[in-house]
């Protein structure tokens, strides 16, 4: 059945709304622990909106979460770069009806928080991560598998048929765009082309480096590029990458491990005074401290995108700070998503994104396991889950 087939959406829409649905999903039961197993999953309730997915990317803050790095409740459903189709709603919930495509969004948009009403600010007070909680706002969860509770995750919980997620969560996306990709527009490209393009404001001629050159990096690189950038430096320990990198316009690879010196000494020399902008997409701290010493000292500026595992600190050379440059870390890059991600649709709709190149890999969710092997092998950039 082609979800893209409205008809049999609108047929499916009848027959569920209002009832639990049982479907497949992953569920994490504790760390480095991933299955495909039979859950419930329960009606919205007021200010939620019930999905039925049609794709869900892999990315590494999944694989961040599954690997234990950050304290979460498990058994949980991983997943939060999603596209699919609303299949019913909760009382109250007007921005999205049944039938509609949607994104979620691992970081939502009440509109009444502090972060939200601040013209710069992004990261909702209502978002779950940092921390999470794995509940929905009212303290319970939507799913159970053989009678046990299970948690959500980003507040999103992509990897299974139907997931439910709060309103503020949802973004409603033009109806002519492709479900079996689009789903990369909920995290790596807001992400990555948001943080060269919104958050840093990577400037025309600048020279910018790019640490990491995964789909966040990559689509750093993509924004650096059409930021006019004149020299993108990407760095990775994977050369497998660099082709990738250089079809999208990095400029110079190095593998770190192939350098006899540290490479922000590289990056120095090739340089000579430092990059304009730095970026670090892995989520490491030797790598953000890496990144940040590459910076021109006076106006460089470094980003970080990557997400550190807990209790990592960073160290710096605190008589270095004084110089001018700036750091800064960003989240979904910087946008405010509800009001942003539908226009970075509608951008991809009109040819000024290029999707395509981020995603190398689609497989059906139930080869799962088989898409998180070619993740950790450092084969895919993106591997979209197709439901
Ligand atoms: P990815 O795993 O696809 O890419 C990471 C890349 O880094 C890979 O190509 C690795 O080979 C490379 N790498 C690993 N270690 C090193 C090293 N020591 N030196 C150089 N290269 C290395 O991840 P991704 O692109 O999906 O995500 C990148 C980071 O961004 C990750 O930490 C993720 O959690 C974070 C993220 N942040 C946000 C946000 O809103 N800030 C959103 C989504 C992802
Ligand atoms: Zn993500």
């Amino acid at each position: 059945m082609s979800l893209q087939d409205t008809k049999e959406t609108r047929k499916l829409i009848m027959d569920t709304a209002g009832k639990i649905i049982t479907c497949r999903a992953a569920i994490a039961w504790a760390a480095n622990s991933l299955s495909i197993e039979k859950v419930q999953v329960e009606p919205p309730k007021a200010g939620e909106v019930r999905i039925k997915m049609t794709s869900s990317g892999i990315c590494s803050s999944d694989d961040h979460l599954l690997k234990g790095l950050s304290p979460v409740n498990f058994p949980l459903i991983p997943g939060h770069e999603g596209a699919g189709i609303v299949e019913s709603i909760g009382k109250g919930v007007r921005s999205v009806k049944p039938g509609d495509k949607v994104l979620t969004l691992p970081i939502p948009q009440c509109r009444e928080c502090s972060s939200c009403l601040h013209p710069k600010g992004n990261f909702c007070e209502k978002r779950d991560i940092l921390p999470s909680s794995g509940l929905m706002l009212d303290g319970t969860s939507r799913f159970t598998c053989k009678g046990e509770k299970i948690y959500h995750s980003f507040g999103t919980s992509t990897f299974s048929e139907y997931t439910v997620v709060h309103e503020i969560a949802v973004a409603k996306i033009d109806d002519a765009a492709p479900m079996d990709k689009i789903c990369v527009i909920s995290c790596a490209v807001p992400t990555g082309y948001g943080a060269a393009v919104h958050s840093a404001k990577v400037t025309p001629g600048s020279t910018c480096v790019i640490f990491g050159l995964g789909g966040v990096g990559l689509a750093i690189v993509m924004g650096c590029k059409a930021s006019g950038a004149a020299r993108i430096i990407g760095v990775d320990i994977n050369e497998e990458k660099f082709p990738w990198a250089r079809a999208l316009g990095v400029t110079d690879c190095l593998n770190p491990q192939n350098l006899k010196k540290p490479v922000q000494e590289v990056v120095m020399e090739m340089t000579g005074v430092g990059v304009d902008f730095a970026f670090e997409a892995i989520g490491l701290p030797e790598t953000m401290t890496a990144a940040w010493d590459c910076c021109h000292l006076s106006y460089g500026v470094c980003v970080i995108v990557g997400w550190a595992p807990q209790n990592s600190q960073l160290s710096l050379d605190a008589t270095k700070v004084i110089t001018g440059r700036t750091l800064k870390g960003v989240a979904l890059g910087g946008y405010k998503t509800r009001d942003c991600v539908p226009q970075l649709v509608t951008d991809y709709l009109r040819n000024k994104i290029n999707i395509g190149p981020l995603i190398t890999h689609q497989l059906p969710f139930e080869q799962l396991h088989k898409a998180f092997e070619l993740y950790h092998a450092g084969k895919t950039i993106r591997c979209v889950l197709l439901f």
